[in-house]
């Protein structure tokens, strides 16, 4: 690793950093004693230490936010949207910088590092857009001279928690939209990435001081479990946007659900490809190949499973095996390699608990896993992405495992396909490989594919911020980025007016006194 992380540091305005931080102040948080520190999976060195917040900078952060949001609130959408352009613009100037650090810290290489700053630009210019457009319907109303119509409000502090995977590109997506929208916002990121997120603040930070904007509308407060508990219980913070595991959703969603506050929650994915017999194979094998180990296996529309039609399996499987053998792995940010580091090393053993149960359960790998040794794999996070042959319902099959372990399953009919696809608790991402019109439409029909992303032709991961983000079952049901999910971050009303000189009531009800 060559790569001069203090200059970037310098670059991005990053000097020192402190727990709690609100847009517009200091650096805050005092009160903590307890660190935080961030390793670099690419090279195993310590990158950052960062003090954890305690509750008194979380009600300090809390108390600001509330009193942000009055003043936020009022301002007109569109010149909210103006703000979130120049943030954009900031974005597009650090994208280099907060790239390669996403990619030091994360893991990434440094294509997907910057491919994130991307997102977190794209999301900007549609946040933009949309703060001219957060249309509320007019409706008729039963009554004569009476006017019904609704709007759209926002909500006040939208909590985000995000995860190491994605570690700026999914708080972006809620930000822009939470800001436009008319709320603040307290991020709390992952753990494991503390320095990307300190990164972001600093660059929003600028922004809104350049334009006068209250103190606290962004918020960072960086922490374990404990500031996750005390945000999914806190009834200030109506809406709790979480990204992350299936068993942390279970417990966000309770805890918010329980004090019947909202929350969006974007969960764990096992997304399959079925490669029909009418597939194109050459573009099936990019969009497996890189679903299943771009970012190291790591996306939450990571490709898991590959149900492919007996009458072209073992071709598949041959060509797999050949593009697996041609895998460049190692340091992410040079650009030669194809995977980087799992983010540490309880990741690589659980990569490697997940090959033993597999074993276990008969399944028959046809690529080995192991972890890698040596000179350029010093931080012990880089693994070898492996394939096996399996059955649907093995244990682990059903199981996300957040690595490069990729999972083949024979089919015979299109039917049996979809059930296979559909098989599994979580509901994510999905896709078909098929040159077929009647078997690409029966898998996006009702009949077809469960998950919130289904398509075809394309693999299951790199979804647009244009579409609305998310899934079903375990996946959790909320929606994020683009098409209408910024109605998750407002409260809608119904106004009814009256512009007659009588009061008439609804239902016919006659009421004379
Ligand atoms: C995630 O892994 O949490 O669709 C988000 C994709 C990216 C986002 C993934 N645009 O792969």
């Amino acid at each position: 690793m060559n790569t001069d992380i203090q200059s970037i540091l310098n670059k991005l305005g990053v000097k020192e950093s402190n727990a709690a931080f609100s847009t517009g102040s200091n650096w805050g948080g005092e009160s903590n004693q307890e660190i935080l520190k961030s390793f670099s999976p690419v090279d195993g060195k310590l990158i950052a230490i960062a003090k954890v917040a305690a509750v008194a900078d979380y009600e300090d952060i809390i108390a600001k936010a509330q009193s942000a949001f009055k003043e936020w609130r009022v301002i007109p959408a569109p010149k909210r949207g103006e703000i979130v352009r120049q943030f954009g613009d900031a974005l597009r100037e650090n994208k280099d910088a907060l790239g390669t650090l996403v990619s030091y810290e994360m893991g990434k290489s440094l294509q997907e590092g910057l491919g994130e700053v991307q997102e977190m630009i794209d999301i900007c210019d549609f946040a933009v857009g949309l703060s001219r457009q957060l249309y509320g319907l007019t409706m008729h109303s039963e009554r004569p001279s009476h006017r019904m119509y609704e709007q759209w409000h926002p909500l006040g502090i939208v909590g985000i928690i995000s995860a190491f995977n994605f570690p700026v590109a999914v708080w972006s997506w809620n930000a822009a939209l939470a800001l436009i929208c008319g709320n603040v916002c307290i991020w709390k990121p992952s753990e494991k990435t503390p320095l990307t997120a300190v990164a972001c603040q600093h660059i929003i930070s600028k922004v809104f001081k350049a334009n006068d904007v209250a103190e606290g509308v962004c918020n960072l407060i960086i922490g374990d479990k404990a500031v996750g508990e005390l945000m999914t219980n806190d009834g200030r913070i109506p809406l709790i946007s979480a990204t992350g595991s299936t068993r942390m959703g279970k417990a966000v969603g309770a805890a918010v659900g329980a004090r019947l506050g909202k929350s969006l929650l974007e969960l764990g994915g096992n997304n399959a490809i079925i490669i029909s017999e009418h597939a194109d194979l050459d573009m099936s094998l990019i969009g497996a190949v890189f679903g299943a180990v771009g970012t190291a296996g790591q996306r939450c529309t990571s490709t898991r499973r590959l149900i492919i039609h007996e009458s072209v399996y073992d071709a598949f499987k041959e060509k797999l095996i050949k593009a697996y053998d041609q895998l460049r792995i190692g340091d992410p940010l040079d650009q030669n390699n194809h995977v980087g580091p799992l983010i540490d090393t309880d990741a690589v053993a659980a990569y490697l608990d997940s090959i033993q149960k597999c074993k276990a359960e008969g399944g028959k790998f046809v690529v080995e896993g192991s972890v890698l040794t040596g000179e350029h794999y010093s931080s012990g996070c880089y693994v070898k992405p492996c394939i096996a042959e399996v059955k649907n319902d093995f244990k682990i099959v059903q199981h996300e495992t957040f690595a490069p372990i990729l999972y083949l399953i024979k089919y015979k009919t299109l039917d049996e396909a979809i059930a296979l696809q559909n098989g599994v608790p979580q509901g994510l991402s999905s896709a078909i490989m098929t040159l077929n019109l009647r078997e690409a439409e029966q898998f996006l029909s009702a009949k077809g594919s469960d998950c919130g992303i289904a398509n075809v032709n394309i693999g299951t991961s790199g979804a647009e911020i244009g579409g609305a983000f998310g899934g079903e079952k375990e996946t959790g049901g909320g929606r994020e980025s683009g098409s209408d999910a910024w109605r998750a971050y407002m409260r809608r009303q119904t106004n009814t007016i009256n512009y007659s000189n009588t009061l008439p009531l609804a239902q016919g009800i006659k009421f004379d006194l």
